[in-house]
C-alpha cells in the first residue's frame, strides 16, 4: 500500500504552489486546511511544523516543510511524473542555477 500523503495549507498562502505540484505528480492526497493564528499555531499542527507555517506535507512518516523543499521532495519520490533532474549532471546544473539566484548575492556576482 502506498504511503499516505497529507497536505497542510491555507488557500490564501504559498501552499497554492504545492497544490499545483501535487496535481502535477498525480498522486492521491488529503488536504488539511489550517487557519492563520488559530489551528496553524495549535499543538496538533506544531507537532508537524514547529514554525507554525504552511505549507507542509506528511508522506508516510516523512514530514517536509518549506515550499521549495516540498517541490524537490515530490519530484524525487514520484519520478514517474518526470519533474526531477534525469541524472546527476542535470541535478548539478539545477543546483548551480538555484545557487546563482541566491538573493544575498549582488547582481554583479551572478
Ligand atoms: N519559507 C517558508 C515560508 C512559509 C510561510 O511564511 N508561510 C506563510 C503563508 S504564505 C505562513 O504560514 N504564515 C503564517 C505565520 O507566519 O504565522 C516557505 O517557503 O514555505
Amino acid at each position: 500500500m502506498a504511503d499516505k500523503l497529507t497536505f497542510y495549507t491555507n488557500p490564501m498562502s504559498r501552499g497554492r504552489i504545492i497544490r499545483w505540484m501535487l496535481e502535477e505528480v498525480g498522486q492521491p492526497y488529503e488536504t488539511v486546511i489550517l487557519g492563520y493564528g488559530t489551528s496553524m499555531k495549535g499543538p496538533d499542527y506544531l507537532a508537524i511544523n514547529p514554525m507554525g507555517k504552511v505549507p507542509a506535507i506528511k508522506h508516510g512518516n516523512a514530514v517536509v516543510t518549506e515550499g521549495a523543499a516540498i517541490c524537490a521532495y515530490l519530484a524525487d519520490v514520484f519520478p514517474q511524473a518526470n519533474l526531477a533532474p534525469a541524472n546527476n549532471e542535470e541535478r548539478a546544473l539545477l543546483s548551480l542555477d538555484v545557487l546563482r539566484r541566491r538573493p544575498d548575492r549582488s547582481r554583479s556576482e551572478r
